[in-house]
């Protein structure tokens, strides 16, 4: 990479790690109120530090890794020029300016609105206008990435794409076409709301297209990690990419289906039709088969990698994995909590089985081991090669046992944590509530114990944090200089030429678009014509409850 090019990611690395700090302290302080043995200082709402902990964690920190990560593939396989290169720093300062003008607001209180911003809870309009600034930045981005496929294509009509770049452009796709949901909802609905030129909302339009967002922002996540899983790992372990066809396959399939899946995040809500909750219910088990082929691909690279080392048995393949290597383990240890993340997903997604857990704190379980876990320690993992590579450093062998004392200490946390949300929320323990003791119901008492295991894992989480934070500053400034590697993997020597089929991009934006008009057509009509006449702003009451 230019140095140009290094200094554009590193940018948004900082960014990424000082809302790791932050964010993690307010998860800090949440678990401590949560377990009933503790008091927000002067006053401060729950819900602020709740709010700062959703929005800097599952929107900027990932966001930023995403887009800064992302920049990086593409600067290695497809390459930047200098126009390029200047529109991605443009992109970088409109979200920056926009994150900026979004944390003050929530930080001086004045969006108690967490993450999802349901309506009617009513922010300030800075906090709405900071948000739009931050996707409109990253369309920006989204424009140059496409654009530098584009032309590498052009120079190389007879060439695949680089597998990295054909899935980064896969990703800014789906994220360009689910964003348009949320910027509707902020443009139509909750700006002019909140400057006042208009009284109420509707609120189930805003929720519909909220989730029309949000569930492709999970994949928005999940994928860089799924980048790194597909195409790094295997180098990092002195293997060969499995199957070339299969990875953009998976990709292709999280296109079609990350979006028409909204409505499992609204299965309990009123006024929307029972018959296009199960539609997309149905879709969204569509949307596990790639996991699953990700799954089947990552055993394939494992086994065939350590065969081919000599390691025979059913599991003795299992022994020639980098286990004391950071990079790999980090990762590894994600896609191990994938697996259960995974499966209370599918949980989650089981129409009658939602009833159970929606509202519960098991969703803040399953999204801990998913994004917190799976996303997270894969992104750990690709800092401590990428941040020393960008910064003209050696990964050192002490570094690299941090590294390792990080993820054991991420890995504990985090499981004594989302266990007991799991457990909790099964037994009923709610989500997004400040400590209550419920008039000393029996029911409320049985979860004591379980909101105290969160607070010792969330202990322990941000421990890892701080630590997290003190390896970002000793790769960047500590290090011994060097070079790094940037390790991308090469397919495997019997591999089959990938498909052209597979870059139909026409094709899979038109089966795209077919299938979200097919789920939300519909449901979106029905919430605007039966819409009631819409709810007047509400605001939490002082204090914690
Ligand atoms: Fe989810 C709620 C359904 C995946 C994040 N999810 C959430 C929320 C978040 C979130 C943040 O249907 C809360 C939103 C809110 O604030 O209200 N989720 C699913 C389903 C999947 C799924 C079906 N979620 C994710 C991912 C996330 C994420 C990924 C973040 C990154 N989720 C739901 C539903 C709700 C929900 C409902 C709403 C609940 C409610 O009522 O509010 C699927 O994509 C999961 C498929 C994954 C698998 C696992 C495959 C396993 C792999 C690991 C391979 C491991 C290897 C290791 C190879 C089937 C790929 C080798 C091992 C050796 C031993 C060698």
């Amino acid at each position: 990479l230019s140095k140009n090019e290094r200094r554009l990611v590193m940018s948004y690395m900082y960014v990424a790690f000082i809302s790791l700090f932050i964010g993690g302290l307010m998860g800090l302080l949440q678990v401590l109120v949560r377990s009933g043995n503790f008091e927000l200082p002067w006053g401060i709402n729950y819900y602020t530090i709740l709010t700062v902990h959703g929005v800097i964690l599952g929107l900027v920190l990932t966001t930023f890794f995403i887009i800064g990560f992302q920049n990086a593939l593409m600067g290695k396989t497809v390459g930047y020029s200098k126009k390029q290169l200047n529109w991605a720093w443009i992109g970088f300062a409109v979200m920056t300016i926009g994150m900026i003008i979004a944390a003050i607001t929530i930080l001086v209180g004045k969006a108690n609105v967490l993450y999802t911003f349901y309506a009617p809870l009513q922010a300030h309009p800075a906090f709405y206008i900071g948000i739009t600034l931050v996707v409109v930045g990253s369309w920006i981005n989204a424009f140059v990435n496409f654009r530098q496929f584009y032309m590498w294509k052009k120079k190389h009509p007879d060439e695949k794409s680089p597998l990295l770049a054909f899935m980064v452009v896969i990703n800014m796709l789906m994220w360009l076409i689910a964003t348009l949901g949320v910027a509707t909802a902020m443009l139509v609905q909750f700006i002019p709301w909140s400057l006042g030129y208009k009284n109420t909302i509707n609120v189930l339009l805003s929720r519909t297209l909220f989730w029309y967002f949000g569930h492709p922002l999970v994949y928005f996540w999940l994928l860089p990690a799924y980048m790194a899983w597909y195409a790094i790992i295997p180098k990092i372990i002195g293997g060969k990419i499995f199957s070339d066809t299969l990875a953009r396959f998976s990709f292709i399939l999280f296109l079609f289906f990350s979006i028409p899946v909204g409505l499992h995040h609204q299965l309990t809500e009123p006024g929307l039709d029972s018959t296009w909750k199960f539609i997309q219910v149905i879709l969204t088990f569509m949307v596990v088969i790639p996991s699953l082929m990700t799954a089947f691909s990552m055993f394939a690279t494992f086994e065939i990698t350590g065969r081919k080392k000599g390691y025979g048995g059913l599991f003795g393949w299992l022994k020639h994995l980098p286990w004391s290597d950071v990079r790999f383990l980090a990762p590894f240890i994600g896609m191990l909590a994938f697996i259960p993340g995974g499966a209370g997903g599918i949980v989650n997604a089981s129409y009658q089985i939602n009833t159970l857990v929606h509202n519960t704190i098991w969703v803040t379980g399953h999204f801990h081991l998913t994004a917190a876990t799976t996303v997270v320690l894969t992104f750990f993992g690709i800092a401590y090669w990428l941040i020393p590579h960008l910064t003209g450093r050696k990964l050192t062998k002490s570094v690299n046992r941090l590294g390792i004392i990080q993820t054991i200490l991420w890995t504990v946390g985090m499981l004594i944590m989302s266990i007991s949300m799991h457990i909790q929320g099964l037994i009923g323990g709610p989500r997004r509530s400040a400590y209550s003791d419920y008039g000393g119901t029996a029911q409320a008492t049985e979860w004591g114990a379980y909101q105290m295991a969160q607070a010792v894992g969330g202990t322990i989480l941000f421990i890892a944090i701080v630590l997290m934070v003190y390896i970002f500053v000793k790769m960047i400034f500590f290090s011994p200089k060097g070079e790094e590697e940037f390790p991308i993997a090469q397919e495997e020597d019997n591999a089959e030429p990938t498909p052209r089929w597979t870059e139909n991009w026409k094709l899979w934006i038109a089966i795209t678009l077919v299938l979200i008009l097919f789920a939300y057509t519909v449901p979106i009509m029905d919430v605007i014509q039966n819409a009631p006449p819409g709810s007047a702003p509400f605001d939490w009451p002082i204090g914690n409850s």
